[in-house]
């Protein structure tokens, strides 16, 4: 079966409609197991007494959808004791199930523009033409090319797709839907797997830098981040080492007192000090997880490298393993100008990862396939919009599903 298929099938009845419906069931369920609701309010004996976890965690479910990791710890407590062991295996599926449906309608939502961008654009070509021809062709090689999907990339599946539409004898272009987005993919899921898991520091407080040029959303990734992470039951230290841009750093000190996480940052010092400075208040304090934000000033690239040398000599100093991620943070909307970044960045430090940010601002999704062609890092985070739940962790089948549901 192919890539298309697959993925038509795997998000079936991912509907609005559905959703509605699974939530309804949802909540039946819940005030099922509600015998008696006393107690509801009195967290500390819920921890205790088996009975009551599962009151807390069904209010969780029907009024807080957004406290995983307090629910995934009173699941553990509930597990152990075995009458209930049955109720909460299929609390934890339907809460699994539901979170995935989150996710998949914030790619949605978050590709609105691509999908009504490119994509749609795809989707007409087989309107106008019924019948494969040397048009069709150029024609979509400038679509795809306008979609930022990167040169070299168009040129290599337009000689796939020649050659598939010859061999297999293809005159109808609705038949090549299907082919189309396959043989478009799949640079991305049959070469080797680029995991898009974050790394943590199994030994130390981990480490996370975060570089990219200014305006591409450093800081408001690094809020998103922490959040998420916060959510997951980790105490995270955001670190301002902006010091360069005025205001750099305050800006993210707002946003530490919004998240609810905690904050080291000084204005007009040396970066590598405030890192230093910021890791021993981490290690004093038992942060879990450190977020450095950082200047990115391309312009002059030697300074750059040796600010980037020496804020990881101090954490090589500090954090046994050093930093266990570096992530570039890029702007889809910059296009083609993104991928020539990352190419710089790649010169003067190690990335292990990349954030795309600002895909709900763009009609031009194929950036994705850009990025794994020309640069050959990992996307381990999207940015698809503004709030503090728009960042996902990349995941190539939902941003497919994203992109081409209304074709499937
Ligand atoms: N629409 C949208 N805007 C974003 C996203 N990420 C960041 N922004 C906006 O981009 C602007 C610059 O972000 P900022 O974090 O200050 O960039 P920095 O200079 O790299 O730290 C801000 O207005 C953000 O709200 C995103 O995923 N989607
Ligand atoms: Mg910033």
């Amino acid at each position: 079966m192919g890539l298309f298929s697959k993925i038509k099938n795997m998000f079936k009845g991912y509907d609005e409609e559905e959703v509605v419906e699974e939530e309804k069931i949802e909540t039946e369920e819940d005030e099922e197991v509600e015998e008696s609701t006393e107690e509801v309010e009195k967290e500390e004996i819920a921890i205790e007494d088996s009975q009551e976890s599962v009151e807390i965690e069904n209010e969780d479910d029907s009024e807080e959808e957004e406290i995983p990791q307090e629910t995934v710890e009173k699941e553990e407590i509930v597990e152990e004791k075995p009458q209930k062991k049955e109720k909460k295996k299929l609390f934890k599926k339907k809460d699994k199930e539901s979170e995935e449906k989150k996710s998949v309608k914030i790619y949605e939502k978050g590709l609105t523009k691509s999908r009504q961008g490119f994509v749609s654009k795809l989707a007409n070509l087989t309107t106008k033409y019924n019948k494969v021809t040397e048009e069709y062709f150029e024609e979509l090689e400038e679509i795809l090319i306008m979609a930022d999907i990167g040169v070299n990339t168009v040129m290599d599946f337009m000689d796939r797709l020649r050659d598939r539409v010859k061999k297999e004898n293809i005159e109808d272009p609705e038949l090549l839907k299907e082919i189309i987005v396959d043989e478009l993919f799949i640079i991305y899921v049959n070469d080797e797997v680029l995991s898009n898991k974050i790394n943590y520091n199994e030994n130390d407080v981990s480490v996370i830098l975060f570089i990219g040029v200014n305006g591409v959303g450093k800081t408001t990734t690094i809020a998103k981040i922490a959040n998420k992470l916060k959510d997951e039951g980790k105490k995270v230290l955001m670190v301002g080492a902006d010091t360069f841009r005025a205001g750099a750093v305050e800006q993210l000190r707002e946003w530490s007192e919004k998240v609810g996480v905690g904050f080291f940052g000084k204005e007009d010092s040396d970066p590598a000090s405030v890192v230093y400075d910021g890791i021993t208040m981490a290690k004093d304090e038992d942060y879990d997880v450190v977020l450095v934000d950082t200047a990115g000033r391309l312009q002059n690239k030697v300074n750059l490298m040796k600010e980037l040398e020496k804020m990881n000599k101090v954490i090589d100093s500090l954090v046994d393993g050093g930093a266990c991620e570096t992530l570039l943070v890029l702007d889809a909307t910059t296009g083609q100008n993104g991928i020539s970044q990352a190419n710089a960045f790649k010169e003067i430090t190690n990335i292990t990862g990349i954030v795309l940010t600002k895909l709900d601002g763009t009609a031009k999704g194929g950036i994705v396939l850009a990025i794994k062609e020309s640069v050959g890092i990992p996307v381990k985070y999207i940015g698809l919009g503004e709030t503090k739940d728009d960042l996902q962790s990349f995941d190539i089948e939902k941003y497919i599903y994203g992109l081409f549901k209304d074709m499937m």
